[in-house]
């Protein structure tokens, strides 16, 4: 297959007329500009101290448009077969989520949907998803596995989260999430858990780590789904082939994951609506992110906030993401997650934005390399028909992306 990326026009040049997001959240108020030579940033400040030899290059006029480092979209299930829109008609009518998650709903039906699904198949529900995504201005996006819950079927979705990544020219972190739920051909057995933990550990995370498929390792500790004892189990796993850990932890109750998570150096925690002071002690510690999912919040009318002020004194980075999955937040807009972090989680603008940009990237290993505009870098940014930083978070519903540079490439948009 041709790629999507090779047929885009080189954004190589000097992009003028700028209105920078800084790091403190505000706009500068003299014009910026950004020069892009051979895909990279090579040159970035006020427009007045651009370099003369740069201002023979080809110029792009930004027209004064907001510009922003591309988003990071850290924690996404993208790539699934079928849909559960059912479900949510369920949780309606009264069910709970762990009550579709015991008759048999839940994951475990798009784990159904997911293995009789073929891999192009796959590839091409995720990619018009991706698209969505994309066209918002996402970068550089974290895809996890996690609804094949068998080798073959794991490694389909791992495979398809990598042709995306070379097909769209957008960066794309894999995670392994085999202990995402319990298989239902391992449900019901006497030691079916720990038999299935057993085949991930052992089996299924060392052969699909060999193939190169996967960049971190992921469980979901919760009740519903694995123990802290098992958790711990997949973490000594990854670490023996030397992959980073991360966690869905305290989502529902406290099971003490994020700490366990903390000691084995997790680059996030996730969901963490009912992290406990020692948690937080212990991601503060090893420099873990917090990653805020306020879409599968609001779409399981949780009312358990994070512990946002508590995070925010120990100096935990937080980031925000949109968690798409099918069963707790179908979403397809990071916007739309930084418009309810701040509206349901009362993060400020500032934080939200650092949420979506430098701190996502630090929860996925890009730090070095995404969320941020600065020289030396890979050129991804996006440029935004608003005045206001304040702006991304205020509006809802809309796009209001004028261009974006992907990977050195003109992805979106055009001037
Ligand atoms: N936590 C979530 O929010 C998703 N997975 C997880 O571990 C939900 C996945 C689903 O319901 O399909
Ligand atoms: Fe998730």
């Amino acid at each position: 297959m041709t790629r999507a990326a090779d047929q885009l026009p080189s954004a190589d040049g000097a992009w003028t007329g700028l209105r920078l997001l800084l790091d403190d959240g505000t706009t500068g108020t003299a014009p910026a500009a950004i020069v892009v030579e051979q895909g990279r940033i090579a040159w970035v400040g006020e427009e007045a101290a651009l370099p003369t030899p740069y201002r023979a290059l080809p110029a792009h006029d930004g027209g004064g448009a907001l510009a922003t480092p591309g988003l990071v979209d850290c924690h996404t299930h993208l790539v699934y077969g079928g849909q559960r829109a059912n479900e949510f008609a369920m949780r309606l009518a009264g069910a709970s989520y762990e009550e579709v998650a015991k008759a048999g709903g839940g994951i475990v039906s798009t784990v159904r949907a997911t293995r009789e699904a073929s891999e192009d198949a796959l590839f091409d529900g995720a990619a018009a998803r991706l698209q969505n995504l994309l066209a918002e201005g996402v970068c550089a996006i974290e895809i996890k596995s996690g609804y094949g819950l068998a080798l073959e079927h794991e490694r389909k979705q791992l495979r398809v989260a990598r042709r995306l990544g070379e097909h769209f020219g957008v960066t794309v972190k894999t995670t392994f999430l085999g202990a995402h739920a319990l298989p239902p051909e391992y449900a019901g057995r006497p030691h079916g858990s720990r038999d299935y933990i057993d085949l991930v550990c052992q089996q299924m995370l060392p052969a699909l780590a060999a193939e190169g498929l996967v960049d971190a390792v992921d469980v979901f500790c919760e009740r519903i789904a694995f123990s802290l004892e098992e958790t711990e189990r997949v973490f000594k796993a990854a670490q023996q082939l030397g992959l980073p850990v991360k966690l869905h932890a305290e989502q529902l109750s406290d099971m003490g994951g994020a700490a366990l998570a903390a000691r084995y150096g997790a680059l996030s925690c996730d969901h963490i609506e009912h992290l406990s002071a020692e948690g937080i002690e212990a991601m503060k510690k090893a420099g873990t992110v917090a990653v805020l999912l306020p879409g599968a919040y609001y779409t399981l009318r949780d009312t358990h906030l994070p512990p946002i002020e508590a995070l925010r004194a120990a100096g935990v980075p937080m980031a925000v993401s949109t968690d798409h999955n099918p069963g707790t937040s179908p979403t397809l807009s990071l916007l739309l997650m930084v418009n309810m972090a701040c509206t349901l989680f009362r993060l400020t603008v500032p934080e939200a934005l650092a949420g979506v940009t430098a701190h996502a990237a630090r929860a996925l290993g890009l730090q070095d390399t995404h969320g941020r505009i600065a020289a030396g870098l890979p050129a991804n940014f996006v440029l935004w028909n608003l005045r206001e930083a304040p702006e991304l978070a205020y509006w809802f519903g809309h796009r209001p992306v004028r261009a974006v540079v992907r990977q050195g490439r003109i992805a979106e948009g055009a001037l």
